[in-house]
């Protein structure tokens, strides 16, 4: 096992870490940037260093910065977090050029399962299901007018670089793909370096469910069910829950026995989530796998009682996953409600400022997983997100009825965050159904 890990991130996901090394008894380092030199969760790590500015590519982003701290702190790995580099195959192949363990999958696995196109034919070799599309990237404008009568309009153009709903188009005739594709490819071009475009059939209403998946060194595999994460705003989840309410069991079995199957093909190690929409009928489409740790990991540790943390530390050093999947039970649901430095009341305007008052709330099936404490700054210079208020329960009706709850018990001020919001949620009768689309949240707002 590691005696030293560095961890290259911040706030809440930092704080997870942190907490992580020290049940399995490793020392954490710390890097923090210069507008985050005040941050309380620091103290816990058993070192700190400063590597820069405020702005990110001069501090969290930047890959020489980050290597010399390792240098100096002489740790044996680096976990990357969410966001920032997490996803970057090159900082991964950096840190394999140092002989730095990257805590996550090997650049080629990350490079593989990164990109879109290449992900979906992964995809369709795994029998893992996904839109009809053009197989591969498109070569010729010909080529997607032809794949597009095939498979009928409407059809969304998509960046093979591309993530978070960037570079996509959807289109509903010919004269508009043709367009389009000019389009997007210049601009998946400038904004990735990659102008690699795809189309597929583009589903109008769906769910957002996507598959938690972990493997280690040795070719194991196991995945760790699903969640549901249609309630989003600008491609901002807002509430993620597991299990995904009201899905079939057959179905449910069978898309998460291929997400695992999916990244065992791959070579993967560490932890994967592989996104899918479900349409009406409940028929499953993989969009993209996202090669890292996710901010709603935990809804997942809660229904499952796996700690997915340590589980990346563990299979990154080198242990098996010990976890076999007969023996991952759903025990009960949970529910996470992102709690964003923003005024929901103000199009959602960023917050920023010194926290006077933060109880948090407590009790039974409760977790919180913040940074803030009263008398913290949130810095205006990153993420908005200040914390993940979770609960666990028996049922979903009652996970619900806890979250009302544990709502009503936190108090934060000055700065506006988004607990109102999410307490007008909870009395939803169409979230309280569930089920609800990917466009849901977007039609309330209006
Ligand atoms: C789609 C789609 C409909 N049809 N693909 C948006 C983010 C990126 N991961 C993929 N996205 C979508 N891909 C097809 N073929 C609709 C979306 C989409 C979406 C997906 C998940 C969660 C929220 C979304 C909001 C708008 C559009």
């Amino acid at each position: 096992m590691f005696s030293r890990v560095l961890i290259a991130n911040r706030g809440e996901i930092a704080l997870r870490i942190i907490r992580a090394c020290r049940e399995l008894e490793i020392e954490s380092v710390c890097v923090y940037s210069q507008a985050d030199a005040d941050a309380p969760y620091l103290r816990l790590a058993d070192e700190a260093i400063c590597i820069g500015p405020g702005p990110a590519p001069q501090s969290y982003l930047n890959i020489s910065r980050l290597i010399a701290a390792a240098e100096i702190a002489n740790v044996d790995a680096i976990h990357p977090g969410y966001g920032f580099l997490a996803e970057r195959a090159d900082f991964a192949q950096v840190c394999r050029d140092c002989k730095i363990e990257f805590i996550g999958p090997s650049p080629e696995a990350m490079g593989k399962l990164g990109d879109k196109v290449e992900a979906k034919r992964a995809a369709k070799a795994a029998k893992v299901p996904i839109f009809p599309g053009s197989e591969g990237a498109i070569e010729e404008e010909e080529e997607a007018v032809e794949v597009a009568a095939e498979i009928g309009y409407p059809v969304i153009i998509k960046a093979s670089a591309g993530g978070g709903g960037r570079g996509m188009r959807v289109c509903h005739n010919e004269a508009s793909l043709r367009t389009n594709l000019r389009n997007a490819r210049q601009e998946a071009l400038a904004a990735f370096g990659n102008g690699a475009v795809f189309i597929e059939k583009f589903l109008e209403a769906a769910r957002h469910v996507e598959v938690q998946v972990l493997g280690d060194k040795h070719g194991n595999s196991v995945h760790l069910y699903e969640r549901d994460c249609s309630m989003q705003r600008r491609h901002q989840k807002v509430i993620e829950e597991a299990p995904a309410p009201n899905v079939d069991p057959k179905k449910r079995d069978s898309v998460c026995s291929a997400a695992a199957r999916l990244i065992r093909n791959a070579g993967y190690s560490g932890a994967a989530t592989v996104e899918f929409l479900m349409d009406d009928k409940q028929n499953f489409y993989m969009l993209e796998v996202n090669t890292r740790v996710q901010v709603e990991h935990p809804v997942t540790e809660m229904i499952t009682g796996v700690d997915i943390v340590k589980a990346t530390i563990r299979v990154a050093a080198g242990e098996e996953l010990g976890i076999r999947q007969r023996d991952v039970k759903v025990n009960g649901h949970a529910i996470e409600c992102r709690i964003n430095a923003e005024d929901p009341e103000r199009n959602f305007m960023p917050s920023p400022g010194r926290i006077e008052t933060f109880e948090a709330p407590g009790g039974p099936g409760v977790r919180m997983d913040t940074h803030a404490v009263t008398g913290y700054t949130v810095p205006p210079n990153y993420d908005s997100m200040i914390g993940k208020l979770i609960v666990h329960a028996e049922d979903r009706a009652s996970a619900i009825t806890r979250m009302e709850r544990a709502l009503a018990e936190f108090r934060i001020g000055p700065i506006k965050t988004t607990i109102p919001l999410h307490a007008q949620l909870m009395r939803n009768g169409a979230f309280r159904q569930g089920g609800i689309d990917i466009h849901f949240l977007e039609r309330l707002l209006k």
